[in-house]
């Protein structure tokens, strides 16, 4: 699938209230900016236009656009976020995706969904079960997917925030992540890039048009991923790591 379009959202000077389970560090807000700016670089030198939504104050964490909805070929779906706080940021994208897509799919309560939780290879989406997204919102995705010819599947996720925390599409039948979760049965047919202990953030990348963008600061698990033969840009996302944010939540791709 080729890739053209990306949403963004610039960060808000509120982002120093974002949840987070990981750290007590706050990230800064003009270092945040400056990152969110090399990370929108990097998109477009994936071949990628990029929409940049205006920040929205009033939801600390909407900077992670991915988490609120899933965008497939024939649909986009309006999730239902897990973390209370962030339930009203579905209202903020939904006119966007309106205006980009013919069908507008929705989770329902009591089902609870994250986009951190999906992820797409080819027609499949694997959806991970997590502290967000629970069992009822998984089987509404895999009744959306399934509407419009597509499949879906659940990951046990324990570990991690997010599916996508753990493990990622790399491109070539490629899979990187935490060593443990991505020998399991639902990955072995794929090649499986296994990230060190010391290189755990590593596992968050987004594959491109043959490119893959990752994480700085991972040298092993960098020379793994240009092995694959794709092209691979790094991005600095420390700021948006302090409060459990990786590279795939910062953006919707179509
Ligand atoms: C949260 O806890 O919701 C945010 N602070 C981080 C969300 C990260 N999203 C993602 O990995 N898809």
């Amino acid at each position: 699938m080729t890739f053209t379009t990306a949403i963004v959202r610039s960060p808000g000077r509120s982002i120093v209230s974002g949840l987070s389970e990981s750290s007590s560090k706050l990230p800064i807000y003009g270092k945040a900016l400056e990152q969110h700016e090399h990370y929108v670089n990097a998109l477009k030198q994936c071949g990628l236009d990029v929409m940049i939504l205006d920040a929205s104050e009033a939801y600390p964490d909407s900077v992670f656009v991915e988490d609120v909805a899933v965008l497939t070929p024939a649909c986009a779906i309006v999730t239902a976020p897990g973390a209370e706080s962030r339930e009203g940021e579905i209202r903020e994208i939904r006119p966007t995706l309106a205006g980009l897509f013919p069908h507008i799919e929705k989770i329902m309560s009591p089902g609870t969904l994250e986009g951190g939780d999906v992820m797409q290879i080819g027609t499949h989406y694997y959806i991970g079960l997590s502290g967000r997204t629970n069992l009822a919102g998984a089987r509404q995705l895999v009744g959306i997917l399934e509407k419009y010819g597509m499949t879906g599947s659940t990951i046990p996720v324990h570990k991690f925030l997010h599916l996508k925390t753990g493990v990622t599409w790399v491109g070539n039948n490629a899979l990187v992540g935490e060593r443990n979760f991505i020998m399991q049965s639902s990955f072995q047919q794929f090649n499986v890039i296994s990230v060190e202990d010391d290189e755990r953030g590593a596992a968050n990348c987004i594959y491109l048009n043959d490119k893959i963008i990752m994480p700085a600061g991972y040298p092993k698990t960098k020379k793994l991923l240009r092995d694959t033969g794709s092209e691979v840009f790094e991005v600095d996302i420390s700021e948006f790591a302090k409060i459990d944010g990786g590279l795939t939540c910062l953006s919707l791709r179509f």
